[in-house]
């Protein structure tokens, strides 16, 4: 049955192409920096906005005409929704996709029922899987829709919502193992508060630490052998999230032995909630050795919440392909469209507008990127920046071979430090422009 009659697969069609339905930079095969675009991009179509979004808003319900959903709980609508999410992903010429359990499948009256329909619907994706090619990205668990988890999954004040949470997670670790799953995702939902009044954050943070370590072994104990990341977000739905950025993370882990088993799957939207830009948020992940994943989108400068909204603007995606580049890559991590179309932009064919505009504004930093890089002169201008550790008495401080008693005879000695440099921001951005 086709769900998208109408559109053919997506080609590519090169930056002259007046055709609204061709890529005009993703080349899937094209070869970057030795590598094919889809192996740098690793592209990901997310269920939940692309399929289980309605469009609906704090001020009215959902808008957004998808014909193949009959809008039921039903676990046949789910199976049926399953082959609209391959058509469409089929079509774009994405190679992965990602989940929470409750997107794919219908929650049931009790723990049993939910599992049950998982792997109702669960069947029907890998069977897709297998006819398409298509591979999951990651899984993750939906622990902050139901009310059960109003204060909280791991970090609920309530040992039977923790134990709960744990049997959920357990399951979708299960179904993403059998699902060929490469990655795991925890995104803290409403692990955080509200109110520090009547909240015991070190039991809370303590617990949060808890559950990571279950999951991890539990995983090792089945043989899924997938990334695990931890997605930081600073705010929303709670108005404190534990996970509220790359350092506070990356802190967590440490501080709970947790860092050679987690890593980070970093999204453009939350970094700017936490004040930060995504550049920022991927290159202090990236130098630590945890850089695992990206959650691509953008926000609005006007809005401050999670709008969720596709990237399109290619300083961003030049930024964050300068950081994945200098790392080699992604894999076994990828570039996860955690964006919705507007609410305004109603119709099916709006989804595949939202997707090929993404994928484009990658594949276009990934080439921008690639040429600063090739030229050198902006690394090379940081390089040498930093000239000064590189012999005497910055080379000695590197090495650790120095201390305070003789940095101090070293100064006495010389009276007054080396003149400074211009940092020369503005040649700098001036520069990155002429890649544009
Ligand atoms: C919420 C968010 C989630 C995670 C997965 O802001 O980004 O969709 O990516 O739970
Ligand atoms: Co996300």
């Amino acid at each position: 049955m086709a769900f998208f009659p109408d559109i053919p697969k997506i080609p590519f069609e090169g930056p002259k192409t007046k055709n609204p339905l061709a890529f005009r930079h993703y080349n899937a095969s094209e070869i970057v920096e030795g590598r094919t675009m889809t192996d740098w991009l690793r592209f990901s179509v997310c269920y939940w906005h692309t399929f289980r979004g309605t469009g609906s808003d704090p001020f009215g319900p959902g808008t957004l005409q998808r014909p193949w959903d009959d809008g039921s709980d039903s676990v046949e609508n789910a199976v049926k929704r399953v082959g609209a999410a391959f058509e469409f992903i089929e079509k774009l010429g994405a190679p992965y996709y990602c989940f929470h359990d409750r997107d794919v499948a219908p929650e049931g009256a009790n723990l049993k029922e939910s599992n049950r329909n998982l792997d109702a619907v669960a069947k029907a994706l890998g069977e897709e899987q297998k006819r398409t090619g298509i591979k999951l990205l990651w899984g993750t668990a939906n622990l902050f829709s139901n009310p059960r988890f109003m204060h909280g999954a791991a970090t609920s004040c309530n040992a039977d919502v923790f134990a709960f949470a744990a049997a959920q997670v357990k399951k979708a670790i299960e179904i993403t193992h059998q699902l060929g799953g490469e990655n795991y995702v925890f995104w803290g939902g409403r692990e955080g508060y509200m109110n520090l009044y009547n909240t015991d954050m070190k039991r809370e943070i303590d617990h949060l630490a808890k559950f990571m370590h279950m999951a991890a072994d539990y995983a090792q104990s089945i043989g899924f052998t997938g990334q695990f990341l931890f997605e930081p977000k600073p705010k929303e739905p709670t108005k404190h999230q534990y996970d509220y950025d790359a350092a506070a993370c990356l802190n967590f882990l440490r501080a709970n032995g947790l860092q050679d088993k987690v890593k980070l799957n970093i999204e453009t939207n939350h970094a700017t909630l936490a004040g930060h830009t995504m550049m920022h948020e991927l290159e202090y992940a990236r130098i630590q050795g945890a850089l695992g994943s990206i959650d691509a989108n953008t926000g609005d400068l006007l809005l401050g919440w999670d709008t969720d909204q596709f990237p399109t603007d290619i300083y961003l995606t030049s930024q964050v392909m300068l950081v994945i580049l200098a790392q080699g890559g992604l894999a076994p991590g990828g570039t996860n469209f955690d964006a919705k179309v507007r609410r305004e932009s109603f119709e099916p064919l709006d989804l595949f507008h939202a997707h090929i505009g993404g994928m484009d504004a990658f594949a276009r930093g990934l080439k921008i990127a690639a040429a600063i890089r090739a030229d050198g002169a902006l690394s090379k201008f940081v390089k040498n920046r930093y000239r000064s550790y590189d012999s005497g008495i910055g080379q000695k401080i590197e090495a650790g071979n120095v201390g305070f008693v003789e940095l101090e005879k070293y100064m006495l000695d010389k009276g007054e430090a080396a003149a400074n440099e211009s940092g020369r921001q503005e040649m700098l951005e001036n520069l990155i422009n002429d890649y544009l």
